[in-house]
Parts: structure tokens; sequence; C-alpha cells
């Protein structure tokens, strides 16, 4: 047998030792952009992020909402492969046609519909304004629209039919479809709406303008009206039925795929890029993995993956390392990976950027592993703490929770993920547990908070850029004793003044 010289380790393990900041070094001036799919020297890598986090590969953590969210804010999710190809590629495809003021088909009703199903529709989709058409459907003519105004009535039963408190078409101030985003904002201004609808010849809505939108597009407003864009969303795919998944999801628009697997070092993850290869040449990009060490990481790109994903073990949900005694703490793999991606780099002229995937448990985490060489981070627990994950919220012992559970639990019967190969198919024992974590409130807000953080560190490390804090940083080994001098010590923290919402 080989044995490693040193032991593996985990991102508590270490700290960051300041460098020094000049007078730049503030957090304003830091850029998070980071490549997603790998390129050549002194080329641009085909997709960037604003931000350096993805979503993870779960059921319980990205779905559509979750990923428009995640989109706006400058990140990537990946859709969970473990679900049927069409329902994998409808998720796809609702994200891709979700646009700033866009009306997804399904938030429609008809006028005999109730107060109830107002109050559900506004809670899924998040804003108070419902198109009222004929038949409830998106391509009925639109008869009024309800606003969170009319609903408030508190006095009304949630069986009081829609039509007799919406607000009439007729009674509408509507833009056409072709009205200048500063024409929209005068007619929005001027009669106190919060959304104006915008319908075609035939009175369908086509979508609305809303004015929280026009004020995050006030720079350049043309980007929310006459504009194709679209939010990026990935993909998971698996080893088994790329040839049927693949197509699929490519037709409904997805930017990116990755092979979700926990163990990526295998024929099956080199076949499956080939066949993607081999079908689509490099229009159809395609990460992989997961690997632990150099070998790994050359077998992938050598197979031609777009990216690859580097960790087995350490998802706070996993019990890989239990179950079958394999991985390797996350830290340790990580900077091994970073380092065979470099020397493959100056070897070739090919950059393949890395993903740290699992493990991450406090913000800083997040900081150590960029500083450690990753390209970006994947990330399950976190994001399923938050609104717009697609599971429960519920009350535990007077603690609002959401649900999550790993892949390989018996709840998501993913076994494609684990899957070795030959005949056997489905899950013969799991890797994977269900759980509770802390309710954290919406992305959005956690998600600034987090990016704060990981920007001032970088500042106190002299770093602007996630390229300049890698070479930048220097990075220290903790002693079991300092961890405990890392937190608040000998002192009787009184209650309610520290919420570190991740932690
Ligand atoms: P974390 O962010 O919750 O610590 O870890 C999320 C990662 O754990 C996922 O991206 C995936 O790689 C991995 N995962 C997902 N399901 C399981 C499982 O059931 C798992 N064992 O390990």
């Amino acid at each position: 047998a080989f044995y490693f010289k040193e032991p593996s380790r985990t991102f508590s393990e270490y700290l960051l030792v300041p460098g020094y900041s000049s007078t730049e070094s503030t957090p304003e001036n830091v850029t998070l952009k980071t490549p997603l799919v790998k390129f050549k020297k002194g080329e641009e890598s085909a997709i960037t992020m604003n931000i350096p986090m993805v979503s993870a590969i779960m059921q319980s953590v990205s779905g559509d909402e979750m990923a428009v969210a995640l989109a706006k804010e400058g990140g990537i999710s990946f859709i969970y492969g473990s679900q049927t190809i069409e329902e994998e590629a409808a998720m796809v495809a609702k994200v891709k046609a979700t646009k700033a003021g866009f009306v997804p088909s399904d938030s429609n009703l008809k006028p005999t519909d109730t107060l109830a199903d107002v109050i559900a529709l506004k809670k899924k989709n998040g804003h108070g304004t419902i198109a009222i058409t004929e038949d409830g459907t998106a391509e009925g003519k639109m008869v009024g629209v309800v606003t969170s105004r009319d609903y408030r009535v508190s006095r009304m039963d949630k069986t009081t039919k829609i039509e007799s408190f919406m607000t009439p078409f007729a009674k509408l101030i509507t833009g056409k479809d072709g009205i200048s985003l500063s024409e929209a904002n005068d007619i929005i201004w001027d009669n106190k709406l919060n959304a104006l609808p915008i319908i075609d010849d035939n009175q369908r809505l086509k979508y609305f303008v809303f004015r929280k939108d026009y004020d995050s597009h006030k720079e350049n407003p043309n980007e929310l009206l006459d504009s194709d864009k679209s939010y990026v969303v990935g993909a998971g795919i698996n080893t088994r039925d790329y040839a049927e998944r693949v197509p699929a999801l490519v037709k409904a628009g997805a930017d990116v795929l990755c092979i979700d697997s926990s163990e990526g070092f295998s024929e099956w993850q080199r076949l499956t890029l080939k066949w993607i290869q081999e079908n689509y040449g490099d229009t159809v990009k395609c990460g992989a993995g997961n690997v632990v060490d150099r070998e790994g990481f050359r077998f992938l790109a050598e197979a031609g993956a777009d990216f690859i994903k580097v960790g087995i073990g350490g998802g706070s949900i996993c019990i890989t390392r239990e179950q079958k005694g394999i991985g390797r703490g996350q830290a340790t793999a990580l900077q091994e990976v970073a380092r065979a991606r470099d020397e493959y780099y100056a070897e070739t002229g090919v950059y393949v950027p890395i993903c740290s995937d699992g493990g991450i448990v406090h913000d800083y985490h997040m900081t150590l592993a960029l500083a450690m060489g990753s390209d970006f981070i994947m990330l399950g627990r976190y994001f399923s703490r938050f609104d717009e994950s697609p599971t429960k919220k519920i009350n535990v012992n007077g603690q609002y929770m959401k649900e999550y559970w790993g892949e390989g639990s018996a709840r998501a019967r993913n076994w494609q993920r684990y899957d070795t190969g030959g005949e056997e198919e489905g899950l013969s024992f799991v890797e994977g547990v269900d759980s509770y974590v802390p309710y954290a409130g919406s992305l959005k807000d956690n998600v600034s908070l987090t990016l704060s953080k990981i920007k001032h560190t970088m500042c106190n490390c002299g770093a602007l850029t996630i390229p300049e804090l890698q070479e930048k940083a220097k990075i220290t080994l903790v002693s079991a004793t300092s961890l405990v001098e890392g937190g608040a010590h000998d002192v009787v923290v009184k209650e309610g003044n520290y919420t570190n919402k991740n932690d």
C-alpha cells in the first residue's frame, strides 16, 4: 500500500495570517469574479461567475427557485439530477424562462379562484401582483390584476372569490409590448403601482415590470426591457442515462452540466465526457468529479472535464467515510488538487478550474478554500437553510428549521451518484442522512453577509482578486488549544448579542 506522509486536514485546522494592506485594499475594490470552465492561456473562460459560489446538486437544495435567486446574486445552481429527465429539464426551462419582471405561466389565476389561492401563489412566487386571466392560463385574455393592497383586506374570508376584489383590466393603465423602460417607470410612479402589466395585441400578459426591478436596473435600463438575457443555470447528470438526459437538458437551455458522483476517478466518467465531446464538441460544457488527489485530477483533466470538483466524505450530511472508509480531509485534498491544476496549466497552457465541494461550516472556510486554490465553492447545507431551498420550513421545539437530506440517504435514493457500474441498480446501503438545519431567511441577505466577510478578509491579506489571494495568502496550521483561543473565551457571553448565522 501507498502511505501519504501527512495526515489529511480540514479547514478548521487553518487560519490566514494577515499581509500588508494598502489604502486600495477596501471591500468596494474587491472583485470575486471567477472562471467556471476551462480556458487556454491568454483567453477568458466561456462562463464566468461574479461570486465564487454554486449550489449543490441535491434535491433538498437546488430547484428552480434557488437557481433564480442565486443567479441574481452572481452565482450558479446545479439543478439536481435525481429526478426524471422530464422533471429536471422542466426545472431548467423554468429558470431560463424567468427574466426580471417575467411572469411564469403558473402565476395566473382566474376570477372564480379564491383569496386562499392568491395567498398561496404569492407565497410561492414572492411577489404580490398576480395576473387574472379568463381561464387562469398564461395564454388566456387578461381580465384584471390583484395587488398586495387588494388582498390585504383582513376582514375578507379566504373563500372570497377574486372577482369581488380584483382591479378590473378596464381600470388598469397597461403598457404595450415595446414600451421603453423609462416610460414604464413613469406610469408606475404616476399611478402608484407596484408593477405594470405589459400585454400583447390580444390582451395576453407578456410580463410585469416591477418597480423593484426597475430600481436594480437603473444604471442600464435596457438590460431589463428589449433584452434576451436569461439566468445562467447548471444541471447534474449521471454516468448511466447521459445519452437521453444530456440532449434533454441542452434543449431546455442548461448552460453547463456536471457529472454528479461521490467518486469521480472512474472509467464511467471518462466515457460520459467522451460521449458529450463526440456529440457536441466543446459547445456543451461539463464538469466532473469528485476527486481528492493529483491522480484523480489528471485523469479527469485529460478526459476533457471543463471543471473538476474536489471532496469525498466531507459533506455535512455525508457518512461515506463511516460506511466505506474512503475520503480525505477537505483542506489537504484541495491543496493537492490545486497544485495538480497549476502543474497541468504550466504543462499544457489549459487552466481547468477546481471547485471545493462540501464541508463548509463557517464563512471563513470559504475564504480559506479560495486561498488554498479553489476557483469556486459548492455548498449544500449553507443554501439549504434559505427560503429558496425546495424544502419545508418546520417548527421544531419552537425553532424554525428546514429539512436537508443527502443524495445518498434513503430519502433521496440517488443510487446513480454512488454507482460503481455493473448490473446492480439501486441503493444497497445509505451514504447520507436526513436532517434539519436552522432556518436562516433569504438567500440574498445571507449571501451579502458572507461576501462581505470574504471581502474584508481578502483586504486583510492585501488581495483584491481571487488569484491575488491565492498568490499572497499566508496560511498557518493551528494547534487544538489555539482553536479555543479563537472563540469568545473566559467570559460569560450575554444571550443574543452575537449571532453568526452560518454557524
Ligand atoms: P455540505 O455543503 O452540506 O457540507 O456538502 C454538500 C455536498 O455533499 C454536496 O455537494 C455533495 O458533494 C455531497 N453530498 C450530497 N449528498 C451526500 C450524501 O448523501 C453527499 N452522502 O455527500
